[in-house]
Formats: structure tokens, C-alpha cells, sequence
């Protein structure tokens, strides 16, 4: 095995490397984990630990690390093609082949793709398309798009106005002009008396009244995730997406599913579009696409959009230098073939999907779990002082930060979001590794507790 000079690196690391989403200062204290190598459902780092990727690198790496065969894919490209672009009436082989491969996989009447490099810069692209597809229309005043307060949709200046965190409106000055948004779907705190499906209806009424007070013919899209990943994985209740799904279509207004994460298997169907019946004029993509083995995102485009892209003089003034980038291309379509032919995602979802949902949600009656929710591959443990009442440790994160890093002694990445836990497997993951994440898991729940209550 390689050996490195992890004091070095780290203090390099420090000096010139900016990390994303990062206190600096903290960091520079305790110094990065560097991870070298994969394989499986296996990370390594610097040091020589081994740790079970609970977060598939981030809610990406579904296939898993170490398919060999997207190597040589993207190995074969870089010498075939590395690089050309996608405009003036340019294409390329894995660009068309992989938008063909989109077109049969994603639900039926989404046949066309414009592609970027991320989800953020999908999400991007949407803003821009479904405000050009109002205009084109005749209804240019359609400009604005409603989203969820606590939703996740990227970095970017309009990814990052679509999400609803405030702490991320704050960093330069967001959002930008006509984005609104409406109550997430968060029955565990915001449910107050209702049961879920009367919270879910109540929670989707809230675009109606968003729609009303805004006129209708102001309104050119709803954007929502299947199930919000980084706000804390929220599930909706049953009755949440169906009332959405009404609304939009009584007030014409575009669906947009941002399936950045939901997307390739991840809730057990190959979109969560599938698993919550929802039928969206438009698509993000990212992730789980190429299964974090190359950067490359997508806007999958129903035939009812596409039709303004045909018309005759209009030119969509939109577009990236990596759009249709060949050879992220070729490993995403090579990616979803393995996904497709080693039957990937049925597998999971038909022989562990709920064994690791039950596994999981036997934690509830640890006395620092308030919520256990998720669904597929996807959950999260909502860590309170008080089961009861619902009391938090205190405002800072500290339950989540203290159980993170009880997992990582214990050999487990999870990510802590506030006080949540959050669990993303790669959909590889056996039953066996699942008892193994399950232990560790509940190892270094018992060492949080100890830690945060001193006993
Ligand atoms: N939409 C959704 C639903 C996402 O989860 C994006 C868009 C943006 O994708 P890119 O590829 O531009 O990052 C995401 C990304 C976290 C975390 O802290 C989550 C994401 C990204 C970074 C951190 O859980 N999701």
C-alpha cells in the first residue's frame, strides 16, 4: 500500500486548499481526513482506516466504488475523443447514445436533455427554461418560481436561491428576484396536532395560497425534491405529492422534480418521481447519473417544453462548455447500463431495501433518537434530550456533531445535518453490511449519549 505524509498534506491542505461548506478555522485546527482509495462500500484514508461509507461520498455513489469498467470506458474516450463541444451543430458519439439511454429510462413523456456538469448548474438551466418557455408562450409575466423553505437545490446563485436555507440566502445576497417560497413537508416539527396525511395536505395547500396571493399568471413553476435530502430527509407524508400534482396542473403551472438525489435507485424505483406518482414537466439530474464517477448533471425536458426549443428563430441563449461533455458521457452511459443490465436498483429494493429500513428504525427506542424516518435508501435519525417533548440538545448541531464523529472513530461515515443523522448507503450494500453499519451505528449512538449527557 502507498504510504503518505498525511501531517504534510494536511498542513499543504490548509495553506492553499478552500474547502466547500467548511469552518475554516475549526478545520485548520483539527486538520482534513484525506481519503485515498475505495472500493466496495469501503473508504480509506492517509492514516490506513477503513470506514463504511454511509453517505455514498455525497448521495452519489450508488454503484459503489471500484466498477473497473468505468475506468476503462473513460480511459477509452480520453483517447477516442477527451473533448469537443456540443454547440454549433456539434454532437458527439456518448452524448447522443447516453441522451437516448435518459430518454428510455426516466418516466414516459421526458425525451429530451440538455446537459451541464452538476446540479446546481441543472438547476440553473431550469430557471432559465421555464421562464424562456413562459415567454415563448405569450405569458412572459409568468416568471416566478415557487420552492420549499429547507429545500436543498445547489450553490449557484439561482441553485442556491431555489433552496431554502437561510443561513445560504445570507452569503450573497438571495435570493435573486422571484423565488418564493412555501412550508416544507417536516411532519416530526411542524405537524403540530395533525396526523401526517392532514399535515401533507395542509403543508401542499400552502402552494395553492402561495399561487392565490401571487395571481396565477405570475407563476411559471413549482420545484420541489421527492423527498428533501439534505434539509434532513424529509419524507412527505402520502398525501403531500398527489395535492401538489393537482395544484400545478389547476393552475398550469410547470412541475419540476429535483431528483439530484431521488434520481438512480435511490428510493427504490429509478426515480422518486415513480415512487410518489409524480408527473414532472421537467427533471434535474446529477449524481447518481454517473455514480459520482465523473461530474456531469442533466435537465431531463418533457415533450410539452421541448416544443418551444423546436420553434422556428428562437435560439436559447443558454449553455456550458462541458454540456455533453464526451467523455462524462461515456462513464454515465456505461453507469446506467450496469445499473440496467445487473439489475441494480430492483435488486436492492426487492432483497434490502426494507431490511435496512427495519434495521434502521429499531433505533427508535434508543434514548437519543426523537424521529427515525426514511424511505429506500435514504433515512435519518433525529437526535433529541427529550423523546417526549421534543426538547434539542441545545441550537448548535452539537448531538449530530458528537454522534458523526463517534461514527467515524467507529469506522462509519454519516453525515450530521443539524441535529439529524443521515443515511444514504450505496444500493450495493448486502444485508450483511447492513448488520455492520446497523452495529457501528448503534455503537457510537451509545457514545454520543454518554458524551452529551456525561453518563
Ligand atoms: N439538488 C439537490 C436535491 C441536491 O441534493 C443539488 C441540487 C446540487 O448539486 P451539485 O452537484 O451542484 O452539488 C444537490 C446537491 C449536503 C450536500 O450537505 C448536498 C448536496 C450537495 C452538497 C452537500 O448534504 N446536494
Amino acid at each position: 500500500m502507498e504510504s503518505y505524509d498525511t501531517r504534510e498534506l494536511q498542513a499543504l491542505d490548509a495553506r492553499h486548499h478552500v474547502h466547500p461548506f467548511t469552518d475554516h478555522h475549526d478545520l485548520h485546527k483539527t486538520g482534513v481526513r484525506i481519503i485515498t482509495g475505495a472500493e466496495n462500500i469501503y473508504l480509506y484514508d492517509s492514516e490506513g482506516n477503513k470506514y463504511l461509507d454511509g453517505m455514498s461520498g455525497l448521495w452519489c455513489t450508488n454503484i459503489g466504488y471500484g466498477r473497473t469498467e468505468l475506468a476503462e470506458v473513460a480511459k477509452h474516450q480520453m483517447e477516442q475523443l477527451p473533448y469537443y463541444n456540443t454547440f454549433f451543430q456539434t454532437s458527439n458519439v456518448p452524448a447522443i447514445e447516453l441522451a437516448e439511454m435518459l430518454a428510455e429510462v426516466t418516466p414516459a413523456g421526458l425525451n429530451r436533455v440538455f446537459y451541464g456538469c452538476s446540479g446546481s448548474d441543472g438547476n440553473d438551466t431550469v430557471v432559465r427554461l421555464v421562464r424562456y418557455y413562459w415567454e415563448l408562450n405569450d405569458q412572459p409575466e409568468r416568471k416566478v418560481i415557487i420552492s420549499r423553505k429547507n429545500a436543498y437545490h445547489g450553490s449557484t446563485m439561482a441553485g442556491a436561491s431555489l433552496g431554502g436555507m437561510q443561513a445560504m440566502h445570507a452569503v450573497g445576497g438571495l435570493p435573486i428576484p422571484d423565488i418564493e417560497h412555501i412550508d416544507q413537508p417536516y411532519h416530526y416539527r411542524e405537524g403540530g396536532d395533525l396526523d401526517p396525511d392532514e399535515f401533507g395536505l395542509k403543508a401542499a395547500r400552502s402552494l395553492e395560497e402561495k399561487i392565490l396571493e401571487l395571481g396565477a399568471d405570475r407563476v411559471a413553476a413549482f420545484i420541489g425534491e421527492p423527498i428533501q435530502g439534505a434539509g434532513g430527509v424529509i419524507v412527505p407524508p402520502d398525501s403531500y405529492w398527489p395535492e401538489i400534482q393537482r395544484i400545478c396542473r389547476k393552475y398550469d403551472i410547470l412541475l419540476v422534480a429535483d431528483e439530484v438525489i431521488c434520481g438512480f435507485g435511490r428510493t427504490g424505483e429509478w426515480f422518486g418521481s415513480q415512487t410518489f406518482a409524480i408527473e414532472p414537466d421537467v427533471m434535474t439530474m446529477a449524481k447518481g447519473l454517473s455514480g459520482g464517477y465523473q461530474p456531469i448533471g442533466a435537465v431531463m425536458i418533457s415533450d410539452r417544453v421541448a416544443e418551444v426549443i423546436d420553434r422556428e428563430g428562437k435560439e436559447f441563449t443558454h449553455g456550458y462548455t462541458y454540456s455533453g461533455h464526451p467523455v462524462a458521457c461515456a462513464v454515465a452511459l456505461k453507469n446506467l447500463q450496469i445499473l440496467r443490465d445487473e439489475k441494480i436498483v430492483e435488486t436492492a429494493r426487492d432483497q434490502v431495501m426494507d431490511y435496512l429500513q427495519s434495521r434502521f428504525r429499531e433505533l427508535a427506542d434508543h434514548p437519543l433518537v426523537g424521529e427515525v424516518r426514511g424511505k429506500g435508501f435514504l433515512g435519518a435519525l433525529e437526535l433529541v434530550k427529550d423523546k417526549g417533548t421534543k426538547e434539542k440538545f441545545d441550537d448548535s448541531g452539537k448531538a449530530g456533531i458528537a454522534c458523526r464523529s463517534a461514527c467515524a472513530d467507529n469506522g462509519l461515515i454519516m453525515r450530521a445535518m443539524g441535529d439529524s443523522m443521515i443515511l444514504c448507503p450505496p444500493l450495493i450494500i448486502s444485508r450483511e453490511q447492513v448488520d455492520e453499519l446497523m452495529d457501528k451505528l448503534g455503537t457510537s449512538l451509545d457514545q454520543a449519549n454518554t458524551v452529551l449527557r456525561g453518563h
